[in-house]
């Protein structure tokens, strides 16, 4: 049985939110989700309309009646609703603030009201970034320790929205739990990803776009690693407490790139460096160890080579589901690419 039975999962037909109740709908029998999703262009009301036992609400979780009617009939809300590209809100922040910011505090108000639990999905980039080659240990991995740092107007979003849930903990007695997770890979993820843009240039025959110098480095954990997590903090996790979510990969975007033309049967130069992003962050590594001690959550996607190739399949089969936006996604890049 599991701890909760009916589940609202904010932006539940995004990347993310899409693989987490696909996964909790397939685990668990007992349980009922309605997803709240305004199905932006992040959104695809598509990836889950075979499951059972799912009842997709389109909406706006700034609507605070319907946010206070779907939450009173819950017992967990588990908050993925975002808006979460950087390059988006580099040309344009304020839908970022409207939706990460006040969206958030739209749900929190209502969590708090109806004594309902509440799951914050946070990113690593809260924590700012690290040097590429740190210099003392406290510069080798994020941990629950480090301080809140943003450096992008994504990441300082998604900061503000977690100072107020922990406020909402400390005042109001929220019932919540944050994680934090560094960068996922896997299917359902929109093509304006680093990943997925890169695999569907290839398949369209567009030449895959590297930033800067290409030496930045992510630490990719796979999305059923992550949602896995999710569901083990919300049945074991401890109200008021963060836990960091990652996988021990860290890769510069080179070599993911060329792992990617390599696995597709392209020759290793067959790229183009463009435009640095303003502001990128040079590096983000997390430090699990006290989640995987206290929760007993481990990763099970540990080879990324191959999880990897199994993402460039789902790409590979499953045409239909990009193909349409791929042409506006790559305008918009080219407004600011050189
Ligand atoms: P995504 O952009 O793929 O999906 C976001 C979903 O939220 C979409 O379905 C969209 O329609 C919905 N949405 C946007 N605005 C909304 C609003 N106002 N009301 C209701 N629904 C709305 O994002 P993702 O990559 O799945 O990320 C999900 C969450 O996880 C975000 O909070 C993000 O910050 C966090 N996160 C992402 C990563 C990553 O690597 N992608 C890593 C760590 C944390
Ligand atoms: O075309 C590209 N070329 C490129 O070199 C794109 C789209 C990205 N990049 C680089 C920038 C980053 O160093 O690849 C890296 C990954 O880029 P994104 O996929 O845009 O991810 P990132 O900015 O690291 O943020 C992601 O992880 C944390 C998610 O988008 C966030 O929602 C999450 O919070």
């Amino acid at each position: 049985m599991a701890k909760y039975n009916k589940i609202l999962v904010t932006g539940g037909a995004g990347f993310i939110g899409t693989n987490f109740v696909r996964y909790v709908i397939k685990n668990n029998p007992d349980v009922q989700i309605v997803v709240l999703d305004k199905l932006t262009y992040a959104g695809n009301a598509d990836n889950l309309k075979d499951l059972d036992r799912v009842q997709l609400v389109v909406g706006d979780i700034n609507d605070a009646e319907l946010v206070d009617q779907l939450v009173q009939k819950t017992q967990a809300v588990v908050h993925f609703a975002a808006e979460s590209h950087n390059d988006r809100a580099l040309h344009d922040p304020s839908i970022f603030m409207q939706t990460n910011l006040m969206g958030t505090f739209t749900l929190i108000e209502a969590a708090r009201q109806y004594h309902v639990r509440f799951h914050h999905v946070l990113t690593d980039e809260v924590y700012g970034d690290l040097p590429l080659r740190p210099t003392t240990p406290a510069l080798d991995k994020f941990t629950t320790a480090s301080q809140y740092k943003p450096s992008s107007p994504y990441s300082a979003t998604k900061a503000g929205a977690d100072l107020l849930v922990r406020a909402w903990v400390r005042s109001f007695d929220l019932q919540a739990t944050i994680s934090n997770t560094s960068n996922n890979y896997g299917p359902y993820q929109h093509i304006e990803k680093f990943i997925p843009r890169q695999i569907t240039n290839i398949l369209s025959g567009i030449r895959p776009k590297l930033y800067g110098n290409g030496q930045n480095v992510r630490d990719w954990i796979h999305v059923l690693d992550h949602v896995a997590g999710i569901w083990a903090i919300l049945e074991r996790g401890e109200i008021g407490e963060t836990y960091l979510l990652g996988a021990n990969e860290e890769l510069n975007n080179l070599t993911v790139l060329q792992m990617i033309l390599q696995n597709m049967g392209r020759d290793s130069q067959d790229f183009d460096f463009v435009t640095d992003r303003p502001g990128h962050d040079l590096r983000y590594a997390i430090d699990a160890t006290k989640t995987q001690q206290a929760l007993n959550w481990q990763p099970q996607y540990t080879d990324f080579a191959a999880g990897l190739q199994q993402t460039i399949r789902w790409y590979q089969d499953h045409q239909s589901w990009w193909q349409a936006d791929k042409a506006t996604v790559e305008v918009n890049y080219a407004k600011h690419e050189q």
